[in-house]
């Protein structure tokens, strides 16, 4: 995988505004490949009533789908909107990284040493249904041990369908990454956050009312790069189309500490 920007071109921007694109990250044969992926997590939850910590459903009742986890109220079958550790049930969402050699391709010539495989997400945002992914930073979800030994995490976000506003493409704050917000009280848990009821969300225009948030349509294969303290959102989709996505996550190992080892 050849990027088509310098490096220090690239690392520039995403210094300055917390994110890059890459366009044609992935090319049609692995696309196909990520569509079958999300095809086969989707159909997995055709016979699920409840959402769980890491399969979560759609939902109409309050909250969405996140506050129908947190309550143990049904979901909608068959429509899901997160699934994590997506690389464990998907066979081809797991061969993907290496297919286009993305910890080393991307992430190495970035950071400047490789990344620590995290996470992968499959976001699904089904038509009509799919709900909105209010403003947040992911470092919402990181714990205070993960800066012992890393600094950021970079989220590869790759569209798997054309994302555009009336789907859900995502949008993002270029600048805030400078600022990391305390979205929890000292001490508590990150993990704690998925018992409540209303879903993390960053009042953005009270907390950055000097920056200026774009809308990002990607085309299928494209895809996103962010940091963990980037704010970013995507809006309900209310077309008739299916706006799925797969972000793949690598943990940054601190380069005042060398490298951390254990790639993926
Ligand atoms: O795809 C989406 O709608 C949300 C993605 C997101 O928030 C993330 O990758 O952190």
């Amino acid at each position: 995988m050849q990027l088509s920007q310098s490096i220090a071109d690239l690392a520039g921007e995403l210094d300055e505004r917390g994110f890059i694109t890459i366009d044609d990250l992935v090319p049609e044969s692995v696309l196909d490949l990520m569509r079958r992926g999300c095809d086969r997590l989707i159909r997995q939850t055709e016979e699920m009533r409840h959402s769980t910590v890491e399969w979560q459903l759609e939902s109409e009742a309050e909250g969405g789908g996140w506050g129908a986890r947190a309550s143990g109220q049904e979901g909608i079958p068959g429509k899901v909107r997160v699934v994590s550790f997506a690389h464990q049930c998907s066979p081809e969402l797991a061969a993907v990284p290496e297919l286009i050699n993305l910890n080393e391709g991307v992430v190495r010539p970035l950071h400047g040493v490789s990344g620590d495989f995290y996470n992968t997400y499959m976001w699904a945002k089904p038509s009509k249904v799919g709900s909105e992914k209010p403003w947040h930073q992911d470092a919402l979800f990181l714990k205070e041990e993960f800066y012992e030994k890393y600094e950021d995490v970079y989220t590869i976000w790759i569209a798997v369908d054309d994302a555009h506003e009336e789907n859900g493409c995502l949008r993002f704050l270029p600048g805030s990454h400078r600022g990391r917000v305390k979205h929890i009280p000292d001490g508590m848990d990150p993990d704690d956050l998925f018992a409540s009821p209303r879903e993390p969300s960053l009042d953005i225009d009270r907390l950055w009312p000097d920056l200026t948030p774009i809308t990002l349509p990607r085309k299928a294969g494209s895809a996103v790069l962010f940091g963990a303290f980037t704010a970013h959102t995507s809006s309900a989709n209310s077309s008739e189309e299916e706006r799925r996505a797969v972000s793949y996550v690598y943990s940054l190992p601190r380069r005042d500490r060398g490298t951390a080892g254990g790639t993926r």
